[in-house]
């Protein structure tokens, strides 16, 4: 694993064990999120997530991860990780997007019983993108992996 993690708390090797976990994907700068999705994926199963546990929805753009992640409920899963890759442009869009998606997180948090994990990067360039899927600043897919296994084990 490339890059160092934050996340310090020890975890018994089969946490996922048994659990079931929900991942929803954006497509925008797949690049990096392929990287999250990577990262974020080989951590469950190192924690003893089953591959047939984890169920994965693919949207268009981080804007819709909050409808994938509504829609990925119905599926029983015991958290859902949300991936998304939002960088600056030279327009407001972004603050936008960046607002949008953490507030329906947040929302959802509130709403249902189960954790949804905000693994969206709000970065200025794709350099700073890439130092957080695997470069310097270790992968936010692996950390937010270790941040579901946590709240469920
Ligand atoms: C439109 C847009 C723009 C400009 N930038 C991003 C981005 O950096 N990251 C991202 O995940 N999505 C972006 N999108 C797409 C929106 O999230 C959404 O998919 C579209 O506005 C359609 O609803």
């Amino acid at each position: 694993m490339k890059g160092k993690s934050n996340n310090i708390v020890p975890l018994n090797k089969n946490v996922g064990a048994d659990r079931k976990i929900g991942i929803v994907k954006s497509n925008w700068n797949i690049e990096i999120t392929d990287r999250f999705y990577e990262g974020c994926y080989d951590t469950l199963l190192r924690y003893g997530v089953t591959k047939n546990n984890i169920i994965t929805k693919e949207v268009p753009g981080s804007f819709e991860l909050i409808y994938g992640a509504k829609l990925i409920l119905k599926e029983n899963v015991d958290v859902v990780i949300l991936i998304g890759c939002i960088i600056k442009g030279e327009t407001p869009h972004f603050e936008f997007i960046s607002q949008a998606v953490a507030n329906g997180v947040k929302d959802l948090n509130i709403k249902y019983e189960i954790p949804f994990i905000f693994c969206v990067s709000t970065d200025l360039n794709m350099s700073q993108s890439l130092e957080r899927s695997g470069g310097k600043f270790g992968n936010k897919g692996t950390d937010s992996a270790l941040a579901a296994l946590q709240l469920i084990k």
